[in-house]
């Protein structure tokens, strides 16, 4: 249920019929409980929705002030804006991806692919949790980002309310692949 809600506020709120508010993402939720119930295979209710949100291992959703509206924190593919924090990050940050991507990924450096922004890791352990995700069955790539280098260099980062670091693009020049920590890179998940 919680992929399904994903999937809908996140990319294509058309396939229950209903519309994200481009500025803040938000979704109505009485909307979204008819539109699901009434267009998916899924039932859903508030007390359902409100588990969901309260114990999202992540943290990908939340609520506005009066619980009326919903949407996901971060990882659009649709054109919404989100009010999300410019902070410095700290001076390494990490990605987790595939060893097919890489090749192009050293040459163009990270881009956001569908989604509005490139998904940084605060650890590496986080990084081989979301990498694992392309990569399976083989272990994920760990690349380390050199983002206090780029923030001196001018890039600003930003923070999604669950906490996931986010920026438009990574130059080449700021990624490095730490062949050293084979215990990251070799071991599967
Ligand atoms: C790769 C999950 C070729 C990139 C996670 C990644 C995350 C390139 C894939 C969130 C490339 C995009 C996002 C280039 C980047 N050439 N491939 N130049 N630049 N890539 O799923 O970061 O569970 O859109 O390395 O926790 O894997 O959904 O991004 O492998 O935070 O909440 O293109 O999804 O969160 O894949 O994951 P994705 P991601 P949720």
């Amino acid at each position: 249920m919680s992929r399904f809600l994903s999937k809908i506020l996140r990319h294509q709120p058309g396939i229950i019929g209903i519309e994200i508010e481009r500025v803040g993402a938000w979704a109505n939720v009485n909307e979204l409980i008819e539109g699901i119930n009434s267009r998916s295979r899924y039932h859903i209710d508030r007390a359902i929705l409100e588990t969901i949100v309260a114990t999202d291992s992540k943290g990908r959703y939340s609520f506005n002030e009066n619980g009326t509206k919903i949407r996901a924190n971060q990882g659009h593919s649709i054109d919404v804006v989100l009010d999300m924090e410019k902070r410095t990050p700290p001076e390494f940050l990490y990605h987790g991806t595939a060893g097919k991507f890489l090749e192009s990924i050293m040459e163009k450096g990270l881009l956001p692919g569908n989604r509005q922004f490139v998904h940084l890791s605060p650890d590496e352990a986080t990084a081989k949790t979301v990498g694992y995700r392309h990569s399976k069955p083989d272990a994920p790539i760990i690349l380390k980002i050199h983002a206090g280098k780029m923030v001196r260099d001018g890039y600003e980062f930003m923070i999604s309310d669950n906490g996931v670091w986010q920026i438009k693009k990574v130059p080449p020049q700021y990624l490095e692949m730490d062949i050293n920590r084979k215990d990251v890179c070799n071991e599967k998940v």
